[in-house]
């Protein structure tokens, strides 16, 4: 029944196909290649893979801008690879959580084909077209019909000449925004959406879900949004696309028309909607099963606490009290409401141990294990992205040359454009690009890493020889077993997935110190209290726990974690309840 689903006990392993693993030497990871891989990742215990796009794709934003829903990238295999990497996942008791990318498409895409084609075609309102600002020339500066800043840098309009109108793209301009406002685009998607339940696929994880729907005006047009500060000449749109009006009610449609349906195996599906700039009360909403839209959603708030003046590309080092007190606004704001989705790392965000811990040789196995006890013990489900579970490591390329994300790419050109230095430039762009997420997952000591026996698309971290999955694997101590014991402390402890969150020591500078509570005692008879292996290292942070005298469950966890690398002294008498 309601609040007993099994993804809240669940832990998620995102796989980002291009770079995970590659079985035919052409330097871009395919589905055979994870296929070869499903026996590592079942070792780590999780219970679903997500992965990111493999459909086709002119591969502009690396398959987030698709061109067929219902077919495979030739880049990554076929549909027969794609079931039998289904047959193989629920063979080993795993689910197949697929991303669904329909905020826009490809402007290859038929949808699109058919949309620009003239201003009177039938699929002409699928997308967002729209005439220059009156009293401009189409295509001049300025002329755009608002003044959107694009995700992707630029303008979020493109000229088309054809037809003399704009289309709305929020990403790149290879990425054309649908019209969800049209029944028929809602209607498309939900086809496509159970096409794929019925091929076997057991969830979705919703790309930029929240920006469905646009504050459009009775009479078609959209809003300027407030200049953005420094010499820009564009504005901020996100208010006006961002949980926009009508929101609720297309996620609530999708959910009547796919999501109540349930998988082909008649569990229930997952939904983890992607939803940057959402706020809590809006998470609330969106996540409160009685309201029949998501499962839960990726908040954003977390990896903004230490974006400076300018964004992501000015990180700030991390004030740990600003940290925490943003998980546990989200931890107490969600409990008994909603359900939160816990991460630290996926495709677009630099590595963790590298961003908010301590990667050099002597500190990173303990920081990236700490890092990991202090995300999995809280309440909520769970992702773990691939190369995380080894404590993977941020590259640093000192060439624009070096970098392949389009995001990256586009953000360097308007800034030096715009008349900023290449090493200013560059130094923004190291912490933070998202290609450090992209570099080849790292398998052994051999060449390439073992990803691939050709030339990887995107270099592989220099890291490689001390970090790989065949020497984390093969050792005890490892960032892959602590992982590990955490995926499997959440199986098995009610207190991991119920236990009612409570900060301690909010001020404090290095330490980040919670208690989990279980308030009935409704532990099953023969559980043991959390296993001595669970206890991370050292200085770096312990775990205790708290037998229920009645059935022997913990009814209390206690997890205290050094985030630093230096001893940390800390008083909890008079903390725990
Ligand atoms: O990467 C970001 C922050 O570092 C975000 O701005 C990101 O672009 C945003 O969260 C949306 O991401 C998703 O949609 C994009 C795609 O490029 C990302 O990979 C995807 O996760 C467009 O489809």
């Amino acid at each position: 029944g309601p609040g007993r689903e099994w993804w809240r006990r669940a832990v998620v392993y995102q796989v980002y196909p291009r770079s995970f693993a590659d079985s035919d030497g052409d330097g871009v990871g395919d589905l055979r290649g994870i296929i070869g891989k499903l026996d590592y990742i079942a070792a780590l215990g999780v219970d679903v893979v997500w992965l990111s796009p493999i459909y086709r794709s002119p591969q502009a934003d690396n398959g987030y801008d698709i061109s067929d829903y219902q077919d495979v990238d030739p880049a990554f295999g076929s549909l027969a690879d794609l079931d039998e990497l289904i047959a193989g996942l629920h063979a080993r008791g795993m689910k197949l959580v697929m991303d669904l990318v329909v905020n826009h498409t490809s402007d290859e895409h038929p949808w699109f084909a058919e949309s620009r084609a003239s201003k009177d075609a039938p699929k002409r309102d699928w997308y967002w077209w729209r005439p220059p600002r009156p009293g401009f020339r189409g295509g001049a500066p300025g002329a755009e019909p608002t003044n959107w800043h694009g995700f992707f840098s630029g303008s979020t309009w493109e000229w088309d000449d054809a037809t003399g109108e704009y289309y709305l793209h929020l990403f790149d301009r290879k990425q054309p925004d649908l019209n969800w406002e049209n029944p028929e685009v809602r209607r498309a998607v939900f086809a496509m959406m159970r096409w794929w339940v019925d091929r076997g696929v057991d969830g979705f994880r919703m790309d930029v879900i929240n920006l469905l729907s646009k504050a459009v005006r009775p009479d078609g047009s959209l809003p300027d949004g407030a200049p953005l500060p420094g010499p820009s000449r564009y504005g901020d749109g996100a208010p006006h696309y961002t949980n926009g009006p009508r929101l609720d009610e297309f996620l609530h449609e999708m959910h009547q028309a796919v999501l109540a349906g349930g998988a082909r195996d008649g569990a229930v599906l997952l939904s983890v909607g992607e939803t940057p700039g959402v706020t809590l009360e809006q998470a609330r909403a969106i996540t409160d099963p009685a309201r029949r839209e998501l499962d839960m959603v990726f908040q954003f708030e977390h990896m903004g606490v230490d974006h400076g003046p300018g964004g992501k590309w000015q990180l700030r080092p991390l004030r740990l009290p600003d940290l925490k007190a943003n998980l546990a606004r989200w931890q107490e704001g969600l409990a008994g409401a909603g359900w939160n989705s816990l991460y630290w790392n996926n495709h677009d965000q630099p590595r963790v141990v590298s961003r908010w811990g301590d990667d050099s040789p002597e500190h990173r196995v303990a920081s990236a294990k700490t890092l990991g006890t202090v995300l999995h013990l809280q309440q909520g489900t769970p992702y773990v992205y691939q190369g995380e579970e080894l404590g993977m490591t941020n590259v640093s390329w000192a060439q624009i040359g070096d970098y392949q994300d389009v995001e990256t790419l586009n953000y360097y050109r308007e800034s030096v454009a715009g008349g900023a230095s290449d090493g200013e430039v560059m130094a923004g762009i190291g912490p933070v690009s998202r290609d450090n997420a992209r570099t080849p997952m790292q398998w052994d000591d051999s060449p390439q890493a073992g990803f691939t026996t050709g030339t990887p698309w995107l270099s592989v971290n220099p890291a490689y020889p001390q970090i790989n999955a065949a020497a984390a694997v093969a050792d005890p101590d490892s960032v892959f077993h602590h992982y590990r014991r955490l995926i499997e402390l959440r199986h098995r402890l009610d207190v991991v997935v119920d236990g009612r969150f409570d900060l301690l020591l909010p001020e404090h500078e290095q330490v980040f110190a919670y208690t989990r509570t279980l308030e009935a005692r409704g532990g099953r008879p023969g559980d043991d209290a959390a296993p001595d292996d669970a206890a991370p290292d050292g200085h770096h942070g312990r775990l205790a726990a708290d037998g229920d005298p009645a059935t022997g469950a913990p009814r209390i966890l206690l997890v205290v974690a050094n985030m630093s690398s230096r001893p940390a002294a800390v008083d909890l008498a008079g903390q725990a309840a």
